[in-house]
């Protein structure tokens, strides 16, 4: 069942105390956790690049289309990323990691800020969707660190692969594809045997992420939220605290 209704520092304090309690922890974070280090969320304000939404370029037929206009894109967030740093909700995030072998974070974010953060190679976060500074190739299985600028000038100065020369493309989940399927069945583990599953500035409308809360409530577990805005998680969550991710989460997880 979800929250009934209760004021805004009881919400804290339960979500506070079942985290206390928890052994297990999954954090699934998305766009909003990094919000407040300057990286653009997908959806609502700010959400547009020029006048694409990420659902416009963020997919295979795109690239197929058009690969420099997708690759100017990625070439544009890697720019902004690049100028920006992990705030406090990440470096909360990865002591709670590097305290407790059962605390892991499952990032939709490709931005690298959670990997920033770690400061335990056991406490690195899984990343569902990829990562805005790993290249792969269009025809064979070569994927490489890239953390270049991009020339998107022409189709001829798009990245190549080093091992066959083919063109190469970011190593990011585009809608439509599958996600990797050992990153993904480890994150549904870890939901299934969490204790709490802590969902953090996420919109939790895309699948399979959205899936991993609803995961860890039929097995029995809480569900706490931390988001500006309600979600579609809002009504079944145990817990929903309504607030910015850099404020709330270190203040949760302070011990
Ligand atoms: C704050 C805050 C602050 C702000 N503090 N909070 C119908 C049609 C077509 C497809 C589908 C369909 N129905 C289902 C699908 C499947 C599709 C899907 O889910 N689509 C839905 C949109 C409907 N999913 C897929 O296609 C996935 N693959 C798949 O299903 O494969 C099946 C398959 C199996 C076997 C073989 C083949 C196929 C893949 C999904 C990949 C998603 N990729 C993207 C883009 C690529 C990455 C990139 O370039 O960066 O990943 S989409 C984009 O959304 C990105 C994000 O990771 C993801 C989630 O977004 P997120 O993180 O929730 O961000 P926002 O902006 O939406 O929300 C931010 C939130 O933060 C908001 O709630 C704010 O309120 C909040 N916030 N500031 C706290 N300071
Ligand atoms: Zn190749």
């Amino acid at each position: 069942m979800g929250e009934t209704s209760s004021t805004a520092a009881e919400s804290v304090d339960r979500a506070r105390s079942l985290l206390r309690r928890a052994r297990r922890v999954v954090a699934l974070t998305g766009a909003g956790v990094s919000a407040e280090s300057g990286v653009p969320t997908f959806r609502g304000q700010g959400g547009l690049w020029r006048q694409y939404r990420a659902e416009d370029l963020a997919t295979p037929a795109a690239f197929a289309h058009d690969p420099r206009l997708v690759w100017e894109w990625y070439g544009w967030r890697r720019g902004v990323v690049s100028g920006c740093a992990p705030n406090a909700a990440h470096a909360a995030l990865a002591s709670a990691a590097a305290a407790h072998d059962d605390f892991r974070i499952v990032t939709q974010n490709v931005d690298g800020l959670h990997v920033q953060a770690a400061q335990h190679v056991r406490a690195m976060p899984l990343e569902l969707h990829g990562s805005l500074y790993r290249s792969r190739c269009t025809r064979c299985d070569h994927r490489w660190d890239d953390r270049g600028t991009i020339d998107a000038t022409s189709r001829e100065t798009l990245p190549r692969c080093a091992a066959c020369g083919m063109l190469a493309r970011p190593d990011i989940v585009w809608f439509g594809e599958a996600l990797d399927p050992s990153v993904l069945g480890e994150a549904m583990r870890l939901a299934e045997n969490a204790e709490v599953c802590f969902v953090i500035g996420t919109s939790a409308l895309v699948h399979p992420a959205a899936g991993l809360a609803d995961l860890t409530r039929r097995h029995g577990g809480s569900v706490i939220e931390i988001n500006v805005a309600d979600t579609p998680l809002t009504p079944t969550a145990t817990v929903s605290v309504r607030g910015p991710a850099a404020a709330i989460v270190p203040d949760l997880l302070a011990s």
